[in-house]
């Protein structure tokens, strides 16, 4: 049997970063983790080929070659998906799909041959018995999730690792938190499942042994979920298996209150952790009650954030206007609280209500679900009518947006958590393209660019005050540079 495992093109968003990688010639963020899952989860002697359509594109010559197409998609990926399908059925090619979009939405999608929704570790293996038996179904789906100690690593082999900038892994799925707007819970369930410290330890050798050393992102809902099993087993094997390694810095995503917990941050700093990704949401209370965001309340977000930065790991933020309980005083509220945190890569977008969260049932009670999701959430638009009325929230929300991306809002952010920012100590790894970068950036940013004065100032402030963090300095200029382009797409 021949499989060809196909990955959409992600539009121009946010988190594309598709304007940051052309300084670094990389074609794509990272490759498709769930695709690359999927492939070790099909009989070993099938033969597999990956296509990411971010890196590389689809020919006639790859679909004749294969017996089935798999596709894996985010909602974000829905018209690319819908594309690739319909080029699929002209070939005459079985299409099988799986992954978040087709989880949440396959009615949609009429021309797919099989649905294999939820987790494949449960839904896969029925699905190729049956087709074994000639007698596969349409649609295969569990209401259960997986115990992911069983899961195989991802068949890394497949991918061609020199289109990438970050290569991603996971630790652990769900999250034991409710916050009433997001799915993972709906997805992926309360309770952290997790894999052994043993798999996650083969997972990274077997990348280093391919040659890879840049950075690794753990793709978890929220990495800290297990805190016990992270403190006596996970963490103190990864701060053993990175002594005489070089390279490899580690990115996550976590809730708040790993800032109350210095211990679990000192092992993730020694581990090699300089990264997290913090849903923070909004600094007015009253909105954080209202969709249940326990693990934010009561406290100084802003000390909370600055803490970890002191620590060793910058904070990336999720925020969110348009709660019932924001006024138009929000817009403001939020630029100064990004401001004053020191969050580079902020991520702003509307309430949106994903269907099968609690948030999505009370919207359709009180009729306030309009359309469906976009799967954007940085591109100004939401599902819901809002209480503050949509024009309001828009025009709010352009100024947010306008305001913290400018060139001078955003270095002033950079210089804010520059000052705060202790790195932990990974050596590094030099490459090439990361030194042709800083000259790409000087011509870009430093000559061509409106950002130019806040570029130079920027570049002579670390160069003197804080010459260990020169590269990080020069990266986040680049991601500025990236910010402004998809913002002046999508809101400009
Ligand atoms: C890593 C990640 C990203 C990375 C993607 C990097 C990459 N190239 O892979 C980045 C940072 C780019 C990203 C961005 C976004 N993401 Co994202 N992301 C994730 C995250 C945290 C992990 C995904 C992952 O790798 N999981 C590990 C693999 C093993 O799981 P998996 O892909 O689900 O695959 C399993 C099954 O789904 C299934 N499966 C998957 N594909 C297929 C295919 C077939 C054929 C079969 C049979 C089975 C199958 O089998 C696998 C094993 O069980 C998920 C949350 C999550 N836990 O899944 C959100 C998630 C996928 N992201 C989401 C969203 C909304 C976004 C953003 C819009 C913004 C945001 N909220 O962050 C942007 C949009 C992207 C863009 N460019 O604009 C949503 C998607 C919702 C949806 N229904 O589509 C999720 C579910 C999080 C959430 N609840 O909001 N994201």
């Amino acid at each position: 049997m021949k499989i060809l495992l196909v990955y959409p093109e992600f539009p121009d968003t946010f988190w594309s970063f598709k304007h940051a990688l052309k300084f670094i010639r990389k074609k794509a963020g990272a490759p498709p983790l769930g695709l690359l899952t999927v492939a070790a989860l099909l009989p070993a002697e099938w033969e597999k080929r990956l296509l990411d359509l971010n890196a590389t594109s689809l020919t006639q010559a790859d679909l004749a070659w294969a017996d089935y197409v798999f596709v894996s998609a985010m909602i974000v990926q829905r018209d690319s998906a819908r594309a690739l399908i319909d080029r699929c059925k002209e070939a005459g090619v079985k299409v099988v799909a799986g992954g978040p979009l087709f989880t949440m939405e396959h009615e949609q999608f009429d021309l797919v041959d099989h649905f294999v929704l939820n987790e494949a570790e449960l839904t896969l293996p029925p699905f190729l018995a049956d087709l074994a038996h000639s007698c596969a179904q349409r649609i295969y789906t569990t209401a259960e999730f997986p115990d992911i100690r069983r899961t195989p690593a991802p068949l890394w082999r497949l991918v061609n690792f020199k289109h990438y900038d970050t290569v991603s892994i996971q630790f652990s799925r769900g999250c034991p938190f409710s916050c009433d707007f997001c799915n993972v819970t709906a997805l992926l369930g309360h309770r952290p499942r997790t894999k052994t410290a043993a798999q996650i330890i083969a997972e990274l050798d077997n990348l280093y042994a391919l040659g890879w050393r840049k950075s690794v992102f753990f793709v978890d809902d929220n990495f800290i979920g297990n805190k016990k099993q992270l403190k006596s087993e996970v963490l103190p094997a990864l701060i053993e298996w990175r002594k005489g390694k070089t390279g490899m810095p580690f990115s996550t995503e976590a809730s708040i209150n790993l800032a109350d917990d210095a211990d679990l941050v000192r092992l993730m700093t020694q581990a090699g952790f300089d990264t997290v990704f913090v849903g923070i949401e909004t600094p007015n209370e009253d909105s954080l009650v209202e969709c249940s965001k326990t693990q934010n309340k009561g406290r100084d977000l802003v000390e909370s954030v600055k803490l970890l930065q002191r620590a060793g790991l910058q904070v990336q933020g999720g925020f969110i206007v348009g709660f019932d309980s924001d006024t138009p005083s929000i817009f403001q509220q939020q630029i100064d609280f990004i401001q004053r945190s020191g969050i580079v890569t902020a991520m702003v977008g509307l309430l949106q209500a994903p269907p099968g969260t609690r948030l999505y049932e009370r919207m359709q009670q009180e009729g306030r679900v309009v359309s469906e999701m976009s799967g954007d959430n940085v591109d100004g638009s939401t599902n819901i009518i809002p209480k503050m009325g949509l024009d309001t929230l828009r025009a709010g929300y352009r100024k947010i947006l306008d305001q913290i991306y400018t060139p001078q809002f955003y270095y002033e952010r950079v210089l804010t958590f520059l000052r705060e920012y202790q790195p932990p100590h990974i050596r590094v790894h030099l490459d090439l393209q990361y030194i042709l970068a800083f000259g790409r950036s000087v011509y870009q940013l430093g000559i061509r660019g409106e950002e130019r004065a806040h570029y130079w100032r920027l570049v002579f402030w670390t160069l003197f005050r804080r010459p260990r963090l020169f590269p990080l300095a020069i990266t986040l200029a680049i991601y500025g540079f990236h910010f402004r382009q998809v913002i002046a797409l999508h809101v400009g």
